[in-house]
């Protein structure tokens, strides 16, 4: 090798790198196009945000849960977070659970007198830029004829029904019979405490 051949190699490679630059950011740009394209793409529903965030719309449903049940029992109770960005509320008209219950109601919990009650609601409206916790002792939503027990560690299929968002499937974790929160929390997330712990009495 002469001192000539490696001073026109080294030209070449002092060439080479702008040429592999500018074919390298064509393929970026090609790659960035091909990304934004799949993001446009991608269906507008059922795509959970993260393993526990489903959302549609303007709506976000969160950490959804249920409490286990025990053998016989014929209705079980989930919890949830609902959240509506700021561009716009909308309205809970519905919900089912396809195979596991005969029918979903959405329940609240209210003081009559001394005692609490629960009270079915034909539909929750959630407000922009607001969000409404479901949890024990206060909103739920009642499963009703399940159709098996709610076993600890299942994953069961919820839809939700929304005015404008429709439907929202999502997968609620089971949670020990007597949890507070999903995951081992005492509570579920997003809640603001109130203090007043009441016994789950989902007898009808
Ligand atoms: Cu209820």
């Amino acid at each position: 090798m002469n001192i000539r051949t490696e001073a026109w190699k080294g030209l070449r490679l002092a060439v080479m790198p702008r040429q592999t630059l500018i074919a390298f950011s064509r393929q970026f740009v090609i790659a960035a196009a091909a990304a934004s394209f799949l993001v446009v793409m991608a269906p507008p529903l059922l795509v959970p945000a993260n393993a526990h965030e489903f959302s549609a719309k303007t709506v976000r449903v969160s950490h959804p849960w249920l409490r286990a049940t025990p053998p016989g029992a014929k209705v079980g109770a989930a919890y949830l977070e609902i959240s509506a960005s700021a561009e716009g509320g909308d309205k809970l008209i519905g919900a089912s659970a396809e195979g596991i219950a005969g029918r979903v109601e959405i329940h609240t919990h209210e003081h009559a007198g001394d005692v609490m009650k629960m009270r079915q609601l034909d539909a929750l409206p959630i407000e922009a830029g607001k969000s409404v916790v479901f949890a024990p002792a206060g909103h739920h939503l009642m499963l009703l004829d399940l159709v098996r027990p709610l076993e600890e560690g299942d994953l069961i299929a919820l839809t939700l029904n929304f005015e404008k968002a429709g439907a929202i499937a999502i997968e609620a974790s089971v949670e020990p019979i007597g949890a507070k929160g999903p995951h081992g929390m005492d509570h579920q997330p997003g809640h603001e405490h109130d203090g007043h712990d009441m016994k789950q009495d989902h007898k009808h």
